[in-house]
């Protein structure tokens, strides 16, 4: 829900009047005492996450992690962001060198780094055409299908439950609006697809995106296809949250007028929208002003991500595109995005990942004859349309466990148990001799909310 315009005057009221309150304090307090200087009524935050807060929103930096030993790169990376992106030390080549062999050294120092300093994290990212291991490269057909989703479940397994977003797909469309042919397009066209369900069923906590450059123009044909892609996927239930617009006005290209209409054209669909890497040729601050106020228009537009810290930490030095030069100052445009971020704008209450969730808490129904027991459901392995469960019952051993299937979601398998259908979704489990631990697979259909389960005993 956005905040409305009320609720923006009364944070500014509260703070004016906190204001007054505490200088009521000072002008009472011992002469001895060293009061920090109260900030005005409406009192400007002072750097790009503070700001960018305000409103419920990020401001981000990528993070090279070569350079975490540079204290200067440190210290502005720390005071001025609250968003991180690894820039390259999260990609497949850096994740999984050789197949099925994962290295996170790389990437966990950046997110260490991070977390440790109260900043998130984005993922990114899983599925792209580019920065692939070389025995990735040489794949396709159905074993880079199955290496894909492998890629996915095992890097979002380690990272379960720590990252605000997943870059899941990159730069996957062409200028014009068609599929890019790679080695990933080659084994189908619902390879996009099956990444994102794969990565939802790997790790429900986290937003889902799809990420992009030049989908800035909404008169653009790559935008249209990223769109209309997107599009598809909210009305067939695929899971997405996000869209990355990389916003990349380097290179000859420029802040489109229309970057606004795009913005809200995709969260119009129910979608977030972010821009995740933003630079702009030589740090115009008219550009830079116009885009962050273009994200600050648009409820659900969570957040900014600038591609680097310094101008010599891009990798396009020599535009000199970001907001802090080679010495580590502030340059113009950054005092435009940090205004921009103090105006404010309208804000969403956060949206959580509708995917499989937690199960619910199991129930523990009290039969006549007194017995209880608790079913707890654990993930198992997934694929691109369905996914294993683990359950385990605790409290008897003689059991029923009675599991309601989310449609159009069915059950395919179970193991250990002895199972009856009262009706095609749902699934009464009694104990086969094999013991407490049993589990199924779902057969998702596009509805990857985890079954309920209750369990009775007697
Ligand atoms: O900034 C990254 C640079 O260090 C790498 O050499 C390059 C290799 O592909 O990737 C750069 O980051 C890219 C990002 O991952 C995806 N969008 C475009 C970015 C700039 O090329």
């Amino acid at each position: 829900m956005a905040e409305s315009s009320s609720d923006l005057r009364r944070r500014r009221w509260w703070r004016s009047t906190t204001t007054r309150v505490l200088a009521g304090v000072a002008s009472v307090a011992a002469t001895a005492t060293v009061l920090v200087a109260a900030p005005g009524a409406d009192a400007a935050a002072s750097t790009l996450g503070a700001a960018a807060a305000q409103t419920g929103r990020y401001f981000g930096t990528a993070i090279a992690g070569g350079r975490l030993s540079n204290s200067a790169y440190t210290t502005i990376a720390a005071r001025e962001f609250n968003m991180v992106t690894a820039e390259n030390e999260m990609k497949p080549d850096a994740t999984e060198p050789n197949q099925n062999q994962f290295n996170f050294s790389a990437g966990d120092q950046i997110y260490n780094w991070a977390v440790s300093r109260g900043l998130k994290v984005r993922g990114h990212t899983l599925a792209w055409h580019a920065q692939q291991p070389g025995w990735m490269q040489n794949m396709g057909g159905s074993a880079l299908r199955s290496a894909m989703i492998n890629h996915i479940q095992k890097v979002m397994a380690h990272y379960q439950g720590k990252l605000a977003h997943w870059d899941v797909v990159n730069e996957a469309f062409n200028e014009d609006g068609s599929r890019r042919s790679s080695n990933l397009q080659g084994t189908g066209n619902d390879w996009i697809e099956v990444a994102f369900r794969t990565a939802r069923a790997a790790d429900p906590s986290t937003k889902l995106c799809y990420n992009d450059y030049n989908i800035d123009n909404w008169n653009y044909g790559k935008t249209q296809g990223v769109y209309r892609m997107v599009q598809d996927f909210k009305a067939r239930g695929v899971p997405i949250d996000c869209v990355g617009l990389q916003a990349h006005f380097t290179g000859g290209s420029s802040v489109p007028s229309s970057f606004q209409q795009t913005i809200s054209s995709f969260a119009a669909l129910g979608v977030d929208v972010a821009l995740t890497e933003v630079d702009v040729t030589n740090s115009n601050t008219g550009q830079y002003a116009a885009l962050t106020q273009a994200c600050m228009n648009v409820a659900r537009c969570i957040g900014i991500t600038v591609w680097g810290v310094r101008d010599s930490d891009s990798w396009r030095a020599s535009e000199n595109p970001l907001l802090f030069d080679g010495n580590g100052n502030k340059k113009a445009a950054y005092n435009s995005v940090l205004n921009a971020l103090n105006a404010g704008g309208p804000t969403t209450t956060p949206t959580t990942p509708t995917g499989p969730t937690t199960p619910t808490t199991p129930t523990t129904p009290t039969t006549p004859g007194g017995g209880s027991c608790t079913a707890t459901l654990s993930a198992g392995q997934s694929w691109g349309d369905r996914y294993n469960l683990n359950v385990s019952v605790s409290g008897s051993s003689s059991w029923t466990v009675t599991m309601n299937v989310p449609s159009p979601a069915r059950i395919s398998s179970t193991w250990n148990i002895s199972a009856s259908w009262p009706s095609s979704q749902v699934l009464v489990a009694k104990p086969n001799g094999s013991g407490n631990n049993w589990g199924v697979t779902v057969m998702a259909n596009g509805n990857w909310n985890w079954p309920r389960v209750s369990c009775s005993s007697s």
